[in-house]
């Protein structure tokens, strides 16, 4: 059961898209309270409770013990001391003495205590005067996510290549670079679908335009591309180059579709092009404005997007840059004392995403000014939709879109990659414990940059993050600029990465039906053991395994110098050991067990009675003869 509780007039998020009367917040069933201007309301937990949800985010799969912030945040440290990740997905559920699941819809920043200050309480805070907010009951955690997801609407599915192996640096210069990744995989016979251009192939880093000397004759070299199976997915940013005589920035600034300031001028802030001005995603018109420009590339054969910086990321305000570099220069020939030049430090320091710039932007909405601040967690979500319902209408389902920063209901048009994460092996795990909530969420079409971004990967890390990989949606190796190479085919020994990525290809066609499955039926792909085992302690408290479809269960290895891990079986389960064309077979008992896994296997863990369709691999998604299969 589904009830609606509302505060004012809240904005509308387009997250909900079954319509329910609304009841007065009053009635709201929960301990609550207006406390300096903003909503609170708490739930208890006993001491056997989880608490589910909040999608990309920090921590575990259970939330109890922290603090979280919906903030999107533009933040490449994804550390247990963070609050706030890109994406704001202000869905909570409670399982154990009660099953309930909770949606704050709310594009304003909501706090979700829980159990950080009060052990056993959970204490959530909407900074806003108005809002919605659903409470879902139901039998099981499963049934309270599906009751849930069926009121936000069927997630999105991308075009089937999407499935494929995509490879991804920051950046592929030009056409030469992208040619030699190509070759790259083609000469070590690695699956490869798609390889994605980030910000340089651009002129000036300015969105909707493609650099001659990067790229000469692109629409012909987008076809040259498409032959050999291979799609070229560009980046899009949020910030608009301020540049006269540059048609995107001239059109914006002639039809007001870019943010202002309070007094309605144009919000500049520098991003990679320098200044910048920032469409106005939240005005619908706006919005389709936005939306039509990705046809310039599409009509040059580009099928697939990913939208980056929608948080928004700011390197710094016009105004913060210019009070920064005053008080720089006042400070200049004084004798700073600690105080002073740690001030100096601290305020370039700061420059960036400040929430003050943030409170600076003024959005139009239906020919009313709002402020951002009271809507800064639907920006990014605005922007996917801007492309989103372009694309819906002119491409159905044709092309390939995800998001950086997101708002539940973009998961209807979008999926999501996790941004900057590391190449660490903590991130591994990371990775895997963001999945099941972000398909709580409705995000189906997710995966973390493989391999890490920051920092240098080795050999072993690519390998194991790539085997966990193998069973996300989007399965994308992507890194940073001046990080060591980590393609495939970068550290020798091709062959062990070969054996991984074919098992990625022989599961294509079971992977891509448990995906549309969970899309048609508002289900989890991935779901944490305890849902399926919630009377088994173990399985409840589990945070390195998680379920996969209604056959499996997966299990990657995380750590480094290890030659496996220890399993939980929640029951007899059988253990396939996928290597390239390769299945070893070995029936389990329920329990603990250490299992081995080579570099070059993945581990999958099969339920009684099931079996599992393979084809054979192939070099492209393209090629895969999906009604050969075989069964274990
Ligand atoms: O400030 O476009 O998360 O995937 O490679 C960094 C460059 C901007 C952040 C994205 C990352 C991308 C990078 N971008």
């Amino acid at each position: 059961m589904i009830r609606k509780f509302r505060l004012g007039h809240p904005y509308d998020t387009n997250a909900v898209i079954l319509p329910l009367e609304a009841e007065s917040v009053e009635d709201f069933p929960f301990k609550s309270g207006i406390n300096d201007g903003c909503f609170e309301f708490s739930f208890f937990m006993q001491k056997d409770d989880i608490v589910y949800g909040l999608g990309e985010a920090v921590r575990g799969i259970n939330k109890r013990g922290w603090i979280y912030e919906s903030y999107c945040s533009d933040d490449p440290f994804h550390t247990e001391s963070k609050r706030s990740l890109y994406a704001a997905h202000n869905f909570i559920m409670l399982d154990g003495s009660g099953c309930f699941g909770i949606f704050v819809d709310c594009p304003a920043r909501v706090r979700w205590d829980v159990g950080y200050t009060q052990t056993a309480e959970t204490k959530i805070t909407v900074f806003a005067q108005a809002f919605d907010i659903y409470l879902i009951t139901a039998d099981s955690p499963r049934e309270v996510v599906r009751e849930f997801r069926s009121a936000i609407g069927k997630s999105y599915v991308p075009p089937f290549w999407a499935f494929g192996y995509q490879q991804s640096r920051w950046s592929y210069h030009n056409a030469e670079a992208v040619d030699r990744v190509v070759r790259g995989y083609d000469e070590a016979k690695i699956p490869l679908d798609c390889v994605y251009l980030d910000i340089d192939y651009m002129q000036s880093f300015k969105d909707f335009t493609v650099s001659e000397n990067a790229f000469p004759g692109f629409k012909e070299y987008v076809s040259a591309k498409k032959e050999q199976g291979i799609h070229l997915i560009p980046i899009i940013d949020a910030g608009i180059k301020k540049e006269e005589g540059y048609e995107i920035y001239d059109e914006g600034i002639k039809n007001g579709y870019f943010c202002k300031n309070a007094e309605g001028s144009v919000f500049e802030a520098g991003v990679w092009p320098g200044v910048c001005a920032f469409p106005d995603f939240l005005n619908p018109e706006a919005r389709r404005w936005f939306g039509s420009k990705y046809r310039y590339l599409i009509d040059m054969g580009i099928d697939g997007f990913w939208n980056d910086m929608n948080e928004p990321a700011l390197f710094y305000s016009v105004k913060g840059l210019n009070a920064a570099i005053d008080e720089a220069v006042n400070a200049k020939g004084k004798n700073l004392d600690l105080g002073g030049f740690f001030h100096i430090k601290d305020v370039f320091a700061g420059l960036s995403n400040r929430r003050e710039d943030y409170s600076s932007i003024w959005h139009s909405i239906d020919g009313k000014m709002v402020n951002h601040q009271e809507v800064h967690n639907l920006y990014g979500a605005c922007m996917t939709r801007a492309a989103g319902e372009y694309f819906a209408e002119n491409y159905g389902g044709k092309i390939l879109m995800f998001s950086r920063a997101s708002y539940i209901g973009a998961h209807r048009t979008a999926g999501i990659w996790f941004g900057d994460n590391h190449s660490w092996w903590s991130h591994i795990l990371l990775n895997l414990k963001m999945l099941p909530s972000a398909n709580m969420c409705g995000f189906l079409y997710c995966g973390a940059d493989l391999g890490g971004f920051n920092d240098n990967a080795t050999r072993d890390l690519v390998l194991r993050f790539l085997a966990l990989g193998v069973f996300t949606p989007l399965m994308r190796n992507h890194s940073a600029l001046g990080t060591r190479d980590q393609e495939c085919y970068s550290f020798g020994g091709a062959d062990d990465f070969r054996d991984i990525i074919e098992v990625r290809y022989r599961l294509i066609p079971y992977l891509y039906k448990i995906f549309c499955g969970a899309s048609e039926n508002n289900d989890l792909i991935f779901r944490p053991l305890s849902f399926d085992y919630p009377g088994d302690k173990i399985a409840r408290e589990c945070e390195t395994q998680l379920m996969l479809g209604d056959d499996c269960m997966i299990a990657p290895v995380y750590e480094q110098n290890v030659s496996g891990r220890t399993v939980y079986l929640p029951e007899d389960m059988r253990l396939l050991k996928l290597s390239g064309t390769r299945v070893e077979s070995a029936e389990l008992k329920k329990g603990i067990h250490y299992i081995d896994v080579a570099l070059n296997e993945v581990p999958l863990f099969v339920k009684k009675g099931k079996k599992i369709p393979l084809c054979q691999p192939a070099l492209r998604t393209r090629d895969l003869k999906t009604d050969e299969l075989e069964f274990v």
